[in-house]
């Protein structure tokens, strides 16, 4: 790659962990994080970016030449209900001040993530396929599918090179998520290194769609740097990794953690999730861009317990 990547929401879940991948393979000077506050991780070039305003990403863009844009910033599904408005704003105000400045600026590629929770109650919830019926339950999901049609939009009318991923939960080490319904995917590895108990917001047999974070760096990076005639698919790609239900985690990780104690005490987030699908269909990541995940239930137990336990022991 050629010119300098900005990151929006580089302080995020996935974005910490992007942040990284990108400077490793790019270079520390090609990189440069942004977010609302600079935080002790971060390292290499950062800029504070409120991606609602549209000066401020151009300044930013404009000083340092950018050619990429990594527009990760957004409100998640279960915080995003709690003010869906500010929610809407936020997502797709962000989203179009991304596209017009990329188109502007003849920004060469931008990646805009999407979601599992673009899929409501209308779609079939075993292999979900990537054309099905969109109607989400959540504001969060409404504007991730307006936010498909737009990159698209500016694919087909300005050739804006947007490409797009929906990602299942996201489950890592690395960082914290805030605000989803999948977070506790990663909570309970928390709670069981700690030796805890974890009251579980979602009933034990709620299976969803979820992807280790390893696998989802890799994903983006390969839709990102495969060649443009590959990507047949403009509104967003279907991945998966794989589904399980918090039953299925907690008898993984009593494997290496006999003692682990897990309690249900589903709440509105419950509602969310059985909107979602349980598995999904990839056939088109796969065909189009050679999409394949490595990691299983059981290699992710393994690798969160034991970066968990050196991360605590370090902690402490
Ligand atoms: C959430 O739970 O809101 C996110 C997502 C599936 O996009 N992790």
């Amino acid at each position: 790659m050629n010119g300098k990547i900005l990151i929006i929401g580089a302080n995020g879940q996935l974005g910490s962990v992007l942040t990284t991948a990108l400077q490793n393979r790019y270079g520390l000077e090609n990189v440069i994080a942004s977010d609302l506050r600079k935080q002790e991780h971060n390292h290499g070039i950062f800029e504070i970016i409120d991606a609602t305003d549209y000066d401020r990403i151009q300044h930013v863009v404009t000083q340092y030449n950018i050619t990429q844009i990594y527009h990760l910033a957004a409100i998640l599904s279960a915080k995003g209900e709690v003010n869906p408005l500010q929610t809407w704003d936020i997502n797709t105000k962000t989203l179009l001040n991304v596209l017009e400045i990329s188109r502007l600026n003849h920004i060469e590629k931008v990646f805009y993530p999407s979601s599992i929770a673009v899929f409501g109650a209308a779609a079939l919830k075993h292999n979900t396929p990537n054309d099905s019926y969109l109607n989400p339950s959540t504001v969060y999901g409404i504007s991730k599918v307006d936010g498909e049609n737009w990159v698209q939009y500016y694919f087909l009318k300005y050739g804006l090179d947007v490409r797009s991923i929906r990602y299942p939960g996201v489950i890592g080490y690395q960082t914290l998520p805030g605000g989803g319904t999948t977070d506790y995917a990663v909570d309970i590895y928390h709670k069981a290194v700690l030796k805890e108990p974890f009251v579980c917001f979602l009933k034990e047999d709620t299976t969803l769609p979820m992807i280790y974070m390893d696998d989802v760096i890799r994903a983006t990076m390969e839709l990102m740097e495969a060649p443009s005639e590959k990507i047949k698919i403009r509104t967003s790609y279907n991945i998966a990794g794989l589904s399980f239900s918090p039953k299925d985690v907690a008898l993984e990780i009593s494997k290496i953690l006999p003692n682990f104690i897990i309690a249900y005490k589903p709440d509105f987030r419950e509602d969310i999730a059985k909107n979602w699908p349980k598995s999904i269909d990839d056939s088109h990541a796969q065909i189009d861009w050679g999409w394949q995940p490595n990691y299983n239930l059981e290699a992710i137990t393994k690798s969160m317990i034991s970066a968990l336990n050196d991360y605590y022991k370090k902690a402490v």
